[in-house]
């Protein structure tokens, strides 16, 4: 029996050996592929238009942001311009999610199509303003640095003027929105570009089902099917154990919330260590504990660092005909994808990343539960 887990674990290791080096871009980025002209023709939007950078944190946190700005777009009325995602460059963003379901949510357009087929007749360079909150007490400097100058270089945007803005961005306070309005006439500031995104880290919870409309893009969709070839029912486990991690969680003792707990926290609860950071013990009695309830026959195993395959091996090997999986997939997203539809999720509480997936779990019906935190007889008949 023993051998047959390792045999199994050999496999996956190999497929770990196969999955983990670095593509060429080109072979995946669909955005590197000849362009074509948009699938629509573009008509300019009178009640204008909103872009900002996402230039804070990795993919979780901007993915939050990102949600919140299209709630503040559809607030205040005016046509989202979708920011490419923000890695060691630009990544559009349809290389990783269909643009229809987020248009079925509100207008939008990408920031390639609006540079090419917009920006040209409506945004001319000598229009182009960039906005920072709360400056000229701060400065303002909209290219300032990396991501920031990068960013708008690679859409092809300077800025001819800097101006001030200062508005909160709790979109469910009318006289917020009212004030938005206010500063930003579309006659006066037909596009308005901010420096940072509008919106809360950690998501407002009342933004957290905009997430529905994000449906991974058919690159995406191709990746998995040619990668993720498991046997199910699986149980997919997000371990976030990165030195960064190790010493954010340093400070994550006995606090009201951190980062992003408040997707499992009230306001009432504190953060606790174990939350931010499993023990081993919790990982495999919890991971167990999902096997036997879904019957699966794969674990899938995502990280920033440890999979903790040895330990997971041990704590599992009475269950012979399991498999371990670590993909260590070259692009966090396969992943992300991975994780959304396993039979059950175990996450970080404290984690955007496991985030994404829980959001993305909850608007399909499916259970996540979180280490330290609830287990999936907690979650059951969901
Ligand atoms: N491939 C992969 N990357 C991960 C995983 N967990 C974290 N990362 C990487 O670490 C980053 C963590 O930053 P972020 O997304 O902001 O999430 P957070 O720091 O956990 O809140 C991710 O964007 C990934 O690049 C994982 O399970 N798999
Ligand atoms: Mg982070």
């Amino acid at each position: 029996m023993f051998c047959s887990v390792l045999s199994r674990l050999f496999t996956a290791a190999l497929l770990l050996a196969t999955l983990s080096h670095h593509h060429e871009d080109a072979d995946f980025y669909p955005s590197s592929k000849l362009r074509v002209g948009p699938a629509q023709s573009l008509e300019w939007d009178p009640n204008g238009y909103l872009i900002f950078c996402p230039c804070m944190g990795r993919f979780g946190n901007q993915a939050e942001h990102y949600l919140g700005s299209l709630r503040v777009a559809k607030e205040i009325n005016r046509t989202l311009i979708l920011p490419p995602w923000r890695s060691y460059k630009n990544i559009p963003f349809t290389d990783w999610f269909k643009l229809e379901p987020v248009r079925a949510y509100h207008r939008v357009v990408t920031a390639h199509d609006f540079m090419e087929f917009l920006a040209p007749e409506h945004w001319p360079p000598e229009k182009r303003i960039g906005h920072c909150w709360n400056f000229p007490k701060n400065k303002c400097e909209m290219k300032a640095g990396n991501p920031f100058g990068p960013f708008w270089d690679e859409l092809g945007i300077d800025f001819a003027e800097e101006q001030n803005y200062r508005l909160g961005n709790d979109m469910d306070n009318p006289q917020v929105v009212r004030e938005w309005k206010e500063r930003f006439p579309p006659d006066m500031h037909p596009v308005v570009a901010l420096k940072g995104a509008p919106a809360k880290f950690p998501i407002a919870a009342s933004n957290r089902n905009i997430q529905r409309h994000f449906i991974w893009s058919d690159a995406i969709e191709r990746e998995i099917k040619e990668k993720f070839t498991a046997e199910r029912p699986f149980v997919g486990i997000h371990l976030r154990n990165g030195q960064d991690w190790v010493n954010s969680c340093n400070h994550a003792g006995d606090i009201p919330q951190f980062f992003a707990s408040p997707q499992c926290l009230s306001s009432a609860q504190r953060v606790t260590k174990d939350l931010c950071m499993p023990s081993i013990e919790e990982i495999v009695s919890h991971t167990r504990e999902a096997v036997i309830r879904v019957r699966a026959k794969t674990v899938y195993i995502a990280t920033d660092n440890n999979p903790y395959l040895d330990e997971l091996r041990a704590g599992l090997q009475d269950f012979d005909d399991v498999v371990l999986l670590h993909l260590n997939p070259w692009l966090p997203q396969i992943d992300l994808a991975i994780l959304g539809r396993a039979d059950h999720f175990i996450g970080n509480c404290v984690s955007s990343f496991t985030a994404f997936v829980k959001r993305e779990r909850d608007a399909q019906n499916r259970t996540s539960t979180f280490w330290s935190f609830n287990r999936p007889g907690d979650v059951s008949g969901k």
